[in-house]
């Protein structure tokens, strides 16, 4: 089968976002006088549950969150809120990509195949990476975006990866999924995408099984035994 499109996750794939999260959360709890404070080890924990609003209703159920409660509506106003902080820390410009990402994705356009987005994050916050990481828009560096907010289920639910190959026109079989957590791989293997893993600092602990490899990075020489082996270089 001949490969047609690479589709990446966003936070902890393309670049380590999620201090950056953890930052913007944490500034927003805060202002607001929650008496909410994500430590790296609780971020680590509340991060099972994908979506910021979703992860702030999942630690509402907590003992940790005091007797705090906050409506459906609540908490989306707070979660705008904190996407407006996040885009304000990425507007400072120095997040970097993680290795090999840039060169497979201009590697992957040379050779004709379509690249594409499946988050679990908001499109306002890829974009925000793009102009970041790239200085382009989101339309610029992919063919396709599929968002969070855009589908029924986040991961590990399926729906963002059908999404992102209803757009593309393409069969699970087509393409290979980027990921760096275990619910990625659980939605791309729910659509029948073989993924490649490259473990992240928030997810190096993840169960990984059901993806087709494991790697550090992106690197050409990491890729080499996978199947975009050739894929840079
Ligand atoms: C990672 C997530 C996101 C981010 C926060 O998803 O779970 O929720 O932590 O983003 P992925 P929002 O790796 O699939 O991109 O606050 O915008 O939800
Ligand atoms: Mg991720």
């Amino acid at each position: 089968m001949t490969l047609k499109a690479l589709i990446f996750d966003v936070d902890g794939t393309l670049a380590e976002t999620e201090e950056a999260h953890r930052a913007a959360f944490n500034r927003v709890f805060s202002e607001e006088g929650l008496g909410w404070h994500w430590s790296v080890e609780d971020y680590r924990a509340l991060l099972k549950t994908t979506g910021g609003k979703e992860r702030m209703r999942a630690f509402c159920g907590m003992p940790e969150a005091g007797d705090v409660t906050l409506s459906d509506a609540e908490i989306a106003r707070i979660h705008r809120v904190k996407t407006g902080y996040y885009v304000d820390i990425l507007a400072q410009g120095d997040l970097p990509l993680r290795d090999g990402v840039r060169e497979v994705i201009s590697a992957a356009r040379a050779k004709g195949l379509r690249v594409a987005v499946a988050t679990t994050t908001s499109r306002e916050n890829v974009e925000a990476l793009c102009q970041c990481c790239w200085g382009a828009s989101g339309a610029a560096v992919f063919d396709v975006i599929a968002a969070g907010d855009e589908v029924q289920a986040k991961k590990p639910a399926g729906d963002v990866y059908e999404l992102a190959l209803a757009r593309l026109g393409l069969r699970g079989e087509d393409c290979v999924a980027l990921e760096d957590s275990g619910n990625g791989v659980l939605s791309a293997c729910a659509v029948g995408i073989p993924v490649v893993v490259t473990p992240s600092v928030y997810t190096e602990a993840d169960d990984f099984s059901g993806a087709e490899a494991v790697v550090p990075s992106l690197r050409g020489d990491d890729l080499a035994a996978t199947r975009l082996a050739g894929l840079v270089g």
